[in-house]
């Protein structure tokens, strides 16, 4: 027999899927249907990265044991490809970043179609197709229609350098994480997508999929729903009301002092009466510098400054309580404001310990002069006028009662959710089609006219005004309203990179249609998705985001799901050999087309999957590749002994059947790992007890998703019949998955001695007779008499000697 030739046998197989349409996927009512989906790259001149085929490997492996189970499968691959990346590429080399994004395309897919993936080619999509993004552009539009859209005038942390706005997670102490330039405060219009309007559809939704834990929990703490009440607190000798949010409404009589955010307009709006003003701005030039996540940590030091001349009045007891300004309290979430809780609260706890502030327990139960007492399950309410007595519970729903009917205050929910910034001052993005009139305001182009294309431009650079390079395109810009025909100018930002991916998997049941985003057939056959891998990075962004469109999509009669993922679970990194990221400042990179080339394709499948637990991150290793390699050899070594035969034998029939059970269960919850061991196991027996034909090939089937061309090659070379890839999953039988004879451990005076093999139902007469006739009976029993023999069926044997 030949020798193991991957390079030849990899190419002859992919060759053999592609012109017979093997994994192509056409809507067939009636048949059940399986769309596993796996999150599309961003194509980066890098090329692919070694933790790429980790998850990918994964689904597919799942996707063809499927096909295998007789399911219609549809399993796709496309190109998030708008973004920054490309643009900056293409500003430093002047090449457009079309062409740039073309070559990286094409590079992808020849490194993924040397994977051997079961991928649907013929479904292949692209976000910066204007075919695709027309549609992208279409559910912009359906938005702006419904009210969703809006254009602000915000603060954004705005780098000089590089030219862009910062999130806040990019400004490290004042400064752009990238390029290390003092990040300038600017105010910029930007437009807004409403995703605060689903906050509670959102929350809602996760508890009916079937979403690994850690992603609910990330997306509801994002979410972050608060339910409280609003508090009005008069400012003593003005007119100003001070709102505050809480969720400890019961605790009003236990508010001592209040803190505004520096941001606060209170400051400005009572600057005259303000003693400590120089104090006070002092203060807040200081607290700038800092982001929202500097400022939040809860391990630092409080700091902070009394507002003096200010009082607050506590609606609850009408005493005067001072207000400072801390930046513990972030202007962005409920109002600005709080009231202080020391005795019950941690964070005012130690702020009332280091400035001297008064505590006033109002729950019993701890001792407030060491510690906040925050158990809301435990202790009654004190020194609370009407509300003694009473437990939380009860105390938060009268008090709210309470403020209601005095006007003090109202029931409040708040979301730490915020809108979604939807602009950037970037060429390389989906344009957006509006369209300003100063007489109609924002106008949308028809829907007739989308897709509306990127125009050309000489340079894409991002220019200094924070404009898009867009807005130097004169005859671009200036057009006529949709809508009088007067004069008037386009929109120049563009959409962020999260738009394209934000309905990327409806447009894969039905890529080429010009009509909608996808067929309503189509999408009522394969939506939703079954099962969505992807990284734990993209939860409260990309998944957030996309389920936040699907729905709305939902809403106005476009997809038929309220959620577009069953299933949503995700992998582990896969970490340079020194255990640290892969990076090339490290030089720790390892390229898939070099491992491909020196072990192939199948041996790099096989070694991404047997690395370790799928959720877990994990260091490559070049051992771990060749002991992939030398399995797969022995794999192809045994094909040259396969004896005839169409069942399984004596010797191997329970093993079969544990194996095909095992190896199934691990394939489909992610434990290839352990479906591998397993079929390593199987090449030792049949090395040790030969292997026929009937075992062979249920081997191959449960090898084949894993090392899907080696296997189809063996299947080929053995003569096993027809193909491959045309098989059905084996089939176990539970009760023969169960080993006929046991070992049972032989205890003498209560001490395990040997053990003997039993058949599993075994008498009690047999199982004594057994033992009797084992040599080490007699050893253990010489010059001893047997006073008692007990068996527990299947577990154990017991002699009393004396
Ligand atoms: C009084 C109180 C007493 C509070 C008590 C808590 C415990 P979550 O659960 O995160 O919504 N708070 C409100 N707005 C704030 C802001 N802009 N910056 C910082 N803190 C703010 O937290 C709500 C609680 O966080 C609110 O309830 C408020 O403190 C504080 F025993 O009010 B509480
Ligand atoms: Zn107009």
């Amino acid at each position: 027999m030949k020798n193991y030739d991957p390079k030849v046998i990899e190419k002859k197989w992919q060759d053999f899927w592609d012109e017979h349409e093997t994994y192509k996927a056409v809507v067939e009512p009636g048949k059940k249907k399986f769309y596993p989906l796996v999150e599309f790259p961003y194509p980066s001149g890098q090329g692919l990265h070694v933790g790429h085929p980790r998850p990918y490997t994964a689904l597919d492996i799942v996707a063809r044991k499927r096909r295998y189970e007789g399911e219609n499968v549809i399993f796709t691959m496309g190109w998030d490809a708008f973004g920054l990346p490309t643009e900056n590429y293409a500003i430093k080399n002047k090449i457009h970043p079309r062409v740039v994004t073309e070559k990286n395309i094409a590079n992808f897919k020849k490194q993924l179609k040397s994977l051997g993936f079961s991928f649907d080619w013929s479904r292949e999509i692209n976000t910066t197709d204007p075919k695709y993004y027309r549609w992208t552009q279409w559910i912009f539009l359906q938005l702006f229609k419904q009210g969703l859209a809006y254009k602000e005038e915000m603060p954004v942390n705005w780098c000089p350098s590089c030219k862009i706005g910062l999130a806040n997670e990019e400004v490290v102490g004042g400064k752009c994480e990238r390029c290390g330039a003092e990040v300038k405060h600017r105010r910029i219009s930007q437009w807004m997508l409403k995703i605060t309007a689903y906050a509670d559809r959102l929350l809602e939704g996760l508890n009916h999929v079937d979403f690994i834990e850690p992603v609910k929990i990330q997306q509801r703490n994002w979410i972050g729903k608060s339910v409280g009440a609003e508090i009005h607190f008069k400012v003593k000798d003005t007119d100003t009301v001070l709102n505050v949010f809480t969720t400890r409404p019961d605790t009003l009589f236990g508010a001592t002092y209040m803190v505004v955010a520096p941001e606060h307009p209170i400051v400005k709006d009572h600057r005259d009466m303000i003693k400590n003003i120089d104090e006070v701005d002092a203060y807040i030039a200081e607290v700038e510098k800092k982001s929202d996540f500097e400022r939040t940590e809860l391990s630092k030091e409080k700091t902070g400054v009394a507002l003096q001349g200010l009082w607050g009045l506590n609606p609850a007891n009408g005493k005067e309580i001072p207000i400072w300004i801390s930046d513990y309290v972030l202007m962005t979430y409920g109002t600005g404001a709080i009231m202080s809780v020391p005795a019950h609260d941690e964070r005012d706890w130690e702020f009332a310990k280091k400035f001297d502030l008064p505590i006033v327990p109002v729950i019993d139960g701890g001792n407030v002069e060491e510690a906040a007492y925050v158990d809301i399950h435990a202790g009654h309410m004190i020194n609370s006028g009407f509300l003694d007595g009473m437990e939380v519970e009860e105390a938060i729903q009268k008090m709210i009662e309470w403020i209601t009917e005095k006007g003090l205050g109202n029931r409040q929910t708040n979301y730490k959710l915020r809108d979604w910034v939807f602009s950037r001052q970037r060429y390389w993005g989906e344009p957006i089609p509006l369209v300003h009139c100063d007489d109609c305001g924002w106008v949308p182009i028809p829907e007739e006219e989308l897709p509306l294309e990127l125009p050309e431009v000489e340079n894409y650079e991002p220019t200094d005004n924070g404009q898009s390079p867009l807005a130097a395109v004169e005859e671009w810009v200036h057009t006529t309203c949709p809508k009088c025909g007067k004069p008037a100018m386009r929109e120049t930002d563009t959409m962020p990179n999260w738009a394209g991916s934000s309905w990327y998997y409806l447009r894969y049941t039905d890529p080429n249609n010009d009509e909608a985003l996808a067929g309503k057939d189509a999408l009522e056959y394969f939506m939703p998705v079954d099962w969505y891998n992807g990284g734990m990075e993209h939860t409260t962004l990309h998944l957030l985001y996309s389920r936040f469109w699907h729905k709305f999509l939902y809403d106005i009669g476009v997809v038929n799901t309220e959620e577009p993922y069953q299933k949503r679970t995700s992998h582990g990194m896969i970490l340079g050999e020194d255990g640290g990221k892969m990076s090339k400042s490290r030089g720790n990179v390892i390229n898939p087309d070099d491992i491909v080339n020196l072990y192939g394709a199948d041996t790099l499948r096989t070694y991404e999957m047997f690395i370790g637990d799928f959720e877990k991150s994990v260091p490559w290793s070049d051992n771990g590749v060749k002991g992939c390699r030398r399995f797969l050899e022995r794999v192809w070594n045994l094909a040259e002994n396969v004896q005839p035969g169409d069942a399984y034998r004596k010797e191997t029939e329970v093993f079969m059947h544990q194996t095909i059970q095992k190896v199934g269960y691990d394939y489909e919850h992610l434990k290839a790992n352990t479906a591998i061991a397993q079929l390593m196991s199987a090449v030792n027996l049949f090395q040790k007890v030969g292997v026929n034909a009937a075992e062979f090939k249920t081997f191959l089937i449960l090898l084949n998703p894993v090392a899907p061309h080696i296997t189809e090659e063996l299947w080929d070379i053995c003569k096993l019949g027809g193909y491959l890839c045309e098989q059905s999953w084996p089939i176990f039988d539970e009760e023969k998955t169960i080993e006929d004879v046991i070992e049972v451990p032989v205890q003498f005076n209560g001490k395990v001695r040997y053990k003997i093999t039993l058949p599993r139902e075994a008498t009690k007469e047999e199982a004594f007779e057994a033992m009797h006739n084992d040599e080490n009976f007699a050893k253990q029993t010489e010059g001893k008499t047997v006073v008692k023999e007990i068996y527990v069926p299947g577990k154990i044997l017991n002699v009393v000697v004396k």
